[in-house]
Order: C-alpha cells, then structure tokens, then sequence
C-alpha cells in the first residue's frame, strides 16, 4: 500500500531538553542550511516544509524533578508534535520530523498512531534502549526514556501525550543497533519479548538474521514508522551523533537496511535526530542522514542521484 500522490511534510523539533548534549537543537535549521527539502525533491518527493515547533531554552525552564528533567516542557513540545504530524498522516502523506533529541519521537509517533488507530510499527535504530522509565533510568534524561513511554511503560505524564492510549504494541516495535544497553533496558525487552537486533547479533548472524525480521513487522502492521538515531551508525561516518559511537552500524550496513525497509514496508513517517551540526565533519552526518531519509521513503539520494540529476542533457 503506497500513496504515490502523496506530499513528505517536514517538521522542525529543536528540541534540546531530553538530553545533555548541547548543539542537537540547531538539528533541523543545520538541515534546512543544508538544502534538505530541495535534495528530498531531487529524489522524487514532493516536500512542503511546516517550519518548526517553539521550543523553550533550558535557560527558561527549571529542570524540575531530578528523575523527569525539563517534563512539563518536553510534555508540552510532543503535545504540539502529535498535533501536527496526526492530520499529515490522517490524510494519507508523508511526515518526516526532524530532531532536535530522541524524546520529540515521542510525539511524533503518537500523532502518527492516533491517525492510524494503532495500526503502526516502528523500526528504531539506536545504539541505545531508551526504554528507561523515571524507576530505573540513572540521569533523569527523558530521551532515553520515551520509547518505554510509547509502549505504555513509566511515568503516566508521558504515556498519556497525546490520548492515553497504548501508542505503540511491544510486538510492533523492531529495535535495531542496540550496543549500549542499560540492564533495566535488556530485562524489558526481555520481559516483554520486544523484537530486537543489537550490534552483536549483527556481528553473529549478519543481515540475513534481520531482514526476516522487517518482514514480519511489515506483515503484522500495514504502516511503519522509522526512528533514526544517528548514534545508531558508526562515528566514522556520523561523527555529528549527540552520542557518537565507535561500534556502530557502517555505511554499507545502515544504506542496505534502509533500502530493504525502503522496499518492503509501507513507511509512513521518518524521525531523524540527535544531529549535532557542531560535531559534524564536511557535513557528512547530514549527507547520509539526507541520504536515508529518501531511501527509508522508497526513493533514492546519493552523491550518484545527484550527479546525474546535475548533468541531464535532455
Ligand atoms: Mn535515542
């Protein structure tokens, strides 16, 4: 099932309170700069660009509770996300919402869900869980705690963003890249029996392992959801991660995923986040996550697409 007239609406979230790494707020204005709309319509989508959700400074709002930093701010933003990514969905487009930290996913899949009533599943890639609740996560950081939330888990004031609702089913969420997993994290998933792909069943198994694992995802749910963490890929080739990561996913490894997904699954909205422009190198970071992005919507973007589309004669 795929809507061809469809239009891929962007939406800013420079959202920085759901984590410590400063710099991961000017995510979506780094991309804009770098003429993302205008590449993604080089690739073949029709784009239309929303702007971005106001959020505060951490200078204008207390941190307030030690064990849910900046909550009400990070309630409020993901409350304007939901809002604002439901209709897009509701009618059939597109939505990619660009980050800004993890916890704006938040919002963006309950927006996505509540259009779908449910019928959703998300491919998350990360080189962490962030299925901490308030009970168990160390730092009191809400982005590694939101994808609980999705799934019903931890503090009732993010679980119920959005309606209270279970937004997102255990069964329906496909974690890919974990290799920093917190202990609480593996005894939920556990526990829970989440589908999941770390790092080293990558190492073990290879992608044979985990292709049949998108299939059966795509087989369960008619739409997909994808959350990119770029911490997720290695920082050789995403050195402007929030988190930069030394084990992560290749090149070769994130493109070959994402193009299976591309042609698999009905894929209805992408999240890119924890993109720090001040750690970025040659830009590079946004170049593969621009390349992603057009590959996870079917499409394709690379430095090739757009030496052809530069040198068309005719
Ligand atoms: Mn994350």
């Amino acid at each position: 099932m795929t809507h061809t007239s469809s239009t891929l609406y962007i939406l800013g979230a420079p959202l920085d309170l759901g984590a410590e790494n400063l710099g991961v707020d000017m995510g979506p204005s780094a991309f804009r700069y770098q003429g993302l709309a205008k590449k993604l319509e080089t690739a073949g989508l029709s784009v239309t660009d929303l702007g971005d959700i106001a959020c505060k400074r951490r200078t204008e709002v207390p941190v307030g509770d030690p064990k849910l930093r900046h909550l009400p701010e990070i309630v409020h933003v993901n409350e304007e996300i939901a809002a604002k990514v439901e209709p897009v969905i509701a009618k059939q487009h597109k939505a990619l919402v660009l980050g800004g930290d993890h916890s704006i996913c938040l919002g963006a899949v309950s927006g996505a869900s509540t259009a779908l009533s449910g019928n959703i599943g998300v491919i998350y890639f990360d080189a962490h869980g962030d299925m901490n609740t308030d009970e168990t996560s160390m730092t009191g950081n809400i982005h590694g705690m939101h994808l609980a939330s999705l799934m019903g888990f931890g503090a009732p004031e993010l679980a119920h963003v959005h309606g209270d609702t279970v937004k997102l089913q255990t069964k329906n969420l496909l974690h890919i890249g974990g290799c920093d997993l917190d202990q609480a994290e593996i005894d939920l998933m556990a526990r829970e029996q989440i589908p999941n792909f770390t790092m080293l069943d990558l190492m073990s198994y290879g992608l044979g392992k985990l292709l049949p694992m998108i299939d059966s995802l795509c087989k369960r749910v008619d739409n997909v959801w994808v959350s990119l963490d770029l911490d997720a890929i290695d920082a050789l080739y995403a050195p402007g991660a929030g988190m930069p990561n030394q084990k992560g996913l290749t090149y070769r490894e994130i493109v070959a995923i994402a193009e299976y997904i591309g042609k698999r699954c009905n894929v209805v909205g992408v999240d890119v986040v924890e993109y720090n422009p001040l750690q970025d190198i040659d830009r590079k970071t946004a170049g593969l996550a621009t390349e992603l992005i057009a590959i996870f919507f079917g499409k394709q973007y690379s430095w090739y697409t757009q030496y052809l589309a530069d040198n068309k004669k005719a």
